[in-house]
């Protein structure tokens, strides 16, 4: 009986006494343990009537039980639905409904607000706390710490993660077990992961980053990671000389460079630094190098596709690049309005194409239709060009998307709550650049004639609608949007009116 994902990244190492997480308290868990922990989990799930292919949802702390969750849903042949902590209850019904899970695992504290929502939609509820505490743990005390792992094929289901469109509604993009295993493998390799390594982990694990991209290599390779709860500073720097790697969005490299005690000295040992999830400044690579001596290595990739570019291990890492296409990757620029393929130094949109490419958004087939063409390329919606040395740069969206601190960020999904707002003829959502966040939320928004909408009021129902990261930083009340002879506001337009109100010098 076969299952790939588990038995490459998990089973392997089944009774392995080698450290697999390093705690913020100084303890560490064993492979072994850990993979004990995932079993019991695997044994609860499947009594609460958890069948392979079935999907359990997760708005849980980051912690060592979370992630074994992630490996009993593996093991259990369980589809794996992690979502963002700062989610709200309207957002999470959203995918409830959506993915139609069977199970939601939630905090304590989040229960009593989410119980009725799950039973509501006809799914069980059970919690897990960040300290480990919950049902969950509870019902899995008394479980075997082996659980017979369930049969799935490299093609079955693995994950749906949600990923937010232009119209507003977020779209679940499966990913196969294929997907996943065979970016942690050519990743691994790629950047030269062994046993040895310890990874300083930091990133949330609801998504791709901090789970298939940082833990995915490591369990691929044996390895272990520092598992810290969030990014602390000084947590940071403190646990940097006991590592050997470390995985961030810009933002991290950014805090690290504006501590005085982020010194060439406390980062002399490291192997690795690698960026990705937002555009890293070219200014904040070679600010590093200078500080540091190393050079950071920058990837690209998104929800829909894992990883699709990295600079090389042994060449030239380019600042302000995201290197080529991983072994296996297919990458072409092409004009959005033709499809046609575009000569290397032209700007067009970015496809790929690859064993990393997800299956389609669940239950959406004209989105995917859109998005995912029959041969297999993907339309990332990105726009760059291919240099004459090969290395891809990004250097700009075709998909009205802000990324704030690594976070996606889509307009049209703050516009609809704005636009329902008292006295609110119509609004615009840009991002504008961040100082920390690298983009911030701004809001525009035109009164109806004679009226002055009341901007607290309008952001407490934001609040109560859309995770705290969504939020505007601000909101400006203005006469009218500016318009192109389509009609069409002219976004481009207003970043640029906008472009210093959160810049390092206003702030
Ligand atoms: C937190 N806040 C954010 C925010 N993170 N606001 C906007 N954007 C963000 N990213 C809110 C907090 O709730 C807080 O609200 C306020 O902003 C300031 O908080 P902070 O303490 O400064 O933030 P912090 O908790 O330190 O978090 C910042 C961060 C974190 C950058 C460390 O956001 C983070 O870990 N980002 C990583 C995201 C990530 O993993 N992306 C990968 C996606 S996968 P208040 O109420 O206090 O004002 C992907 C594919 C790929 O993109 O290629 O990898
Ligand atoms: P997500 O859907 O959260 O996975 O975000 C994916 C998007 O993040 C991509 O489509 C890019 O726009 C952006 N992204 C990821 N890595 C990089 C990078 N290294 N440079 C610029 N943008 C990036």
């Amino acid at each position: 009986m076969a299952n790939p994902l588990y038995d490459q990244l998990f089973g392997k190492h089944a009774g392995k006494a080698t450290p697999f997480l390093h705690l913020a308290d100084g303890s560490t868990l064993t492979h072994a343990d850990f993979l004990a922990t995932g079993a019991q989990f695997a044994h609860v799930l499947t009594n609460r009537g958890l069948k392979p292919g079935d999907r359990l949802a997760a708005q849980i702390q980051k912690s060592p039980e979370a992630l074994a969750l992630y490996a009993a849903c593996a093991q259990a042949g369980v589809i794996f639905l992690p979502l963002n902590t700062a989610y709200t209850v309207d957002e999470l019904t959203y995918f409830i409904e959506n993915s139609g899970a069977s199970l939601v695992v939630c905090d304590t504290a989040s229960e009593a607000a989410l119980k009725p929502v799950a039973e509501g939609l006809g799914a069980k509820t059970e919690t897990l706390n960040a300290d480990g505490s919950g049902s969950l743990t509870a019902a899995a005390k008394d479980m075997p710490a082996t659980f017979e792992t369930v049969s799935r094929s490299a093609d079955d289901l693995a994950a749906f993660l949600y990923t937010s469109g232009t119209t507003g509604r977020s779209k679940g993009a499966m990913l196969t077990q294929a997907n996943l295993l065979s970016n942690a493998t050519d990743l691994a390799q790629y950047w030269r992961f062994s046993d040895k390594d310890v990874l300083l982990h930091a990133l949330p694990i609801f998504h791709t980053h901090g789970l298939f991209v940082a833990t995915n290599v490591m369990l691929s390779v044996g390895g272990s990671m520092i598992f810290l709860p969030k990014f602390d500073l000084d947590a940071m720097i403190a646990n940097l000389p006991k590592a050997t790697s470390m995985m961030g969005v810009p933002t991290f490299y950014t805090r690290l460079l504006d501590d005085a005690r982020f010194t060439k000295e406390l980062t002399s040992h490291m192997r690795l630094f690698i960026s990705g999830s937002a555009p890293l400044l070219a200014e904040t690579h070679v600010r590093f190098e200078e500080v540091t001596g190393h050079r950071i290595l920058e990837r690209y990739g998104m929800t829909e596709t894992n990883m699709n570019t990295s600079n090389p291990y042994d060449g030239e890492r380019r600042a302000g690049t995201v290197g080529f296409p991983l072994p296996g990757v297919d990458l072409k620029i092409t004009n959005p309005e033709t499809g046609e393929t575009l000569a290397n130094g032209e700007v067009g949109q970015i496809e790929v194409r690859g064993p990393n490419v997800f299956k389609g958004y669940w239950q959406m087939p004209e989105k995917t239709a859109a998005e995912l063409r029959e041969d297999g390329f993907f339309i990332t919606g990105d726009l760059g060009k291919i240099d004459e040395d090969g290395y891809v740069h990004i250097v700009g969206r075709n998909k009205d998307l802000i990324i704030s601190g690594g976070y996606n960020i889509y307009p049209k999904e703050i516009e609809l709550v704005l636009d329902e707002q008292p006295g609110v003829l119509e609004s615009a959502v840009i991002g504008v650049p961040h100082a920390d966040f690298g983009e911030t939320v701004l809001g525009l928004i035109v009164p109806n004639s004679g009226d002055n909408p009341d901007l607290d009021a309008i952001q407490n129902t934001v609040a109560g609608a859309l995770a705290r990261f969504k939020h505007p930083r601000k909101l400006i009340l203005v006469d009218s949007l500016p318009r192109n002879t389509m009609g069409k506001v002219q976004k481009n337009v207003l970043r640029e009116t906008y472009a210093d109100l959160f810049a390092p010098a206003a702030q």
